[in-house]
């Protein structure tokens, strides 16, 4: 009988692995459904599993909200906006990119801010201090996860700096992010 019971529960959690529902530690997998559209010259529409077999890029995001709460400092990992923006023709210095979710919340970008350039940075005292090497990035992990709704996931806009201390402000950190589109000028 004890036999039995062991070798049932053996079956169950190989099961399981089989289907995905217990995955082995370390592994990724987010298997939400979402469609990211990029409008440029030509379109194209990536699954999020697409966009996570791209090259990414990793740094640190600490962000402000208007209300003065600051967020972070996180690690995140995503691809460059300028990498989506060249799948689908690129961007001239004139050219605007708007990025867009489904609540409406929409923001739009220079081409300096797409290269990193032109934002406000701020130390731990909100003092300005000169802006480090920032990216601006289609994230989808924080600190080695996936990241939540309530987060703002799958997709987030986040500007990572190569240094942790670095602030900047979050408004343009788009949530749940499905669009992003070049606007020719
Ligand atoms: N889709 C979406 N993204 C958004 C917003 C929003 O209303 N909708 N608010 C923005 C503003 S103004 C700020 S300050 C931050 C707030 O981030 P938090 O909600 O994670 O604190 O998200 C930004 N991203
Ligand atoms: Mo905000």
């Amino acid at each position: 009988m004890q036999n039995r019971t062991f070798f049932m529960c053996a079956v169950l959690i190989a099961a399981l692995f089989i289907c995905g529902c217990v995955s082995a530690p370390g592994e990724q997998t987010d298997d939400r459904i979402w469609n990211l559209t990029l409008i440029g010259d030509t379109e194209e529409v990536l699954t999020l599993q697409e966009l996570r077999s791209l090259l990414s890029v990793e740094g640190y995001g600490y962000g402000i909200s208007t209300v003065g709460i600051k967020v972070g400092p996180n690690t995140y990992r995503g691809v460059l906006i300028s990498d989506l923006i060249e799948r689908v023709g690129g961007m001239g210095q004139n050219d605007l990119v708007y990025i867009s979710a489904d609540d409406g919340y929409l923001w739009v970008f220079g081409a300096d801010q797409i290269n990193g350039e032109g934002f406000m940075t701020l130390n731990e005292d909100l003092k300005e201090i000169p802006s480090p090497g920032l990216s601006v990035i289609c994230a989808y992990e924080r600190d080695g996860e996936i990241i939540d709704e309530e987060w703002g996931g799958p997709l987030r806009v986040i500007i990572i700096s190569n240094q942790e201390n670095t602030i900047v402000e979050a408004s343009s950190w788009v949530k749940w992010v499905d669009t992003i589109e070049v606007k020719r000028r």
